[in-house]
């Protein structure tokens, strides 16, 4: 079997061919829509995919928001506005004439990547710092997705009960703060509308809010880790995400966490399939579904 599989970000999409030992091929990439409008994400994605339908059996999607019987929501509609209950499988099939399965991005990086620990651990946490912070829990060799696909949604998880407002609702979630949303939005003066990429890039020249910015993001995901630890009891916390695997990020915040008590220590890893983890876990999920 050939498996399309599809990424959809808040900030980027994403396409490649997937076979069943893994090789990924022919991957693309575009801008998620600014519009982000049910028509403007359809036309998107038609672009994407065309050139691969001719070679794929299947569709597999990972797709940040809850992802509910093949339906999106939003939990944080600044990052995908306009989407409530945009039918995500229905209209890749419709696309493609092919059959769909989607499943929430980082749930389905938690499962590539446990699938690439190679059975070391049977308890691991994946959280991806990109246009939000999200997140996906295996407990004892088994993936949560949650009755209505939310669980592992730990970027909304409270960081600082005074912090910034979230999209979801709620005051100062780790996503309003330590995210490239947060990141960018928390920038002043002479960085005041620069993109996370930006003040990454500003940092490395020595820019000090640049710094303090990046510290804040790595200190709240430190926090968040060791509540992780307590929660799970994982064995390891692999990190994604275009921030997430910017350089020098899991350096802190390992240093971070190393401040916590011991019993909140935990093995952190970057993503083994780097930003492919999202199609890789989308089609080996997909697999699973059929065999
Ligand atoms: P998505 O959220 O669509 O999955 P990404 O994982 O690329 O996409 O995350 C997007 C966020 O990462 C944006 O805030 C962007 O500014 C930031 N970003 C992109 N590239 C880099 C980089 N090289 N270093 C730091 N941040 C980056
Ligand atoms: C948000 C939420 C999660 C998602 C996470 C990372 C939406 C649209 N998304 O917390 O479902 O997993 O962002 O998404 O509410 P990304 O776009 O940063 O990869
Ligand atoms: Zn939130």
């Amino acid at each position: 079997m050939t498996t399309l599989a599809i990424d959809i970000g808040g900030t980027k999409l994403a396409a490649a061919l997937v076979d069943d030992a893994l090789n990924l091929v022919a991957r693309r990439e575009l801008p998620t829509p600014g519009s982000k409008t049910p028509d403007a994400l359809r036309a998107a994605l038609q672009t994407l995919v065309e050139p691969l339908v001719p070679r794929a059996t299947r569709v597999a999607i990972a797709s940040t928001g809850i992802i509910r019987d093949g339906v999106l929501l939003a939990i944080n509609p600044d990052n995908l506005g306009g989407l409530l209950n945009f039918p995500l499988t229905k209209t890749l099939e419709a696309i493609t004439g092919l059959p769909a399965f989607a499943v929430n991005d980082a749930q389905a990086a938690a499962w590539a990547e446990y699938h690439a620990l190679h059975g070391d651990y049977r308890d691991m946490v994946f959280l991806t710092v990109s246009t939000g912070v999200g997140g996906g829990v295996v407990s004892n060799g088994k993936l949560f997705t949650g009755t209505g696909g939310l669980a592992g949604h730990l970027g909304h998880t409270l960081a600082d009960p005074n912090g910034p407002m979230c999209g979801c609702g709620r005051r100062g979630c780790v996503e309003a703060i330590a995210s490239g949303r947060g990141i960018a939005a928390a920038a002043q003066g002479e960085l005041a509308g620069c993109d996370a990429r930006t003040i990454f890039a500003r940092a490395g020249q020595g820019n000090d809010q640049a710094i303090q910015l990046i510290h804040r993001s790595a200190h709240a995901l430190a926090r968040l880790i060791a509540d992780v630890k307590a929660a799970t009891d994982c064995q390891c916390v692999v990190i994604g995400g275009s921030v997430g695997l910017a350089e020098g990020y899991l350096a802190q915040v390992e240093t971070f966490l190393a401040q916590e008590p011991a019993v909140y220590q935990v093995t952190l890893q970057s993503a083994h399939y780097l930003h492919d983890t999202g199609l890789l876990g989308a089609a080996l999920l997909a697999q699973g579904e059929q065999s």
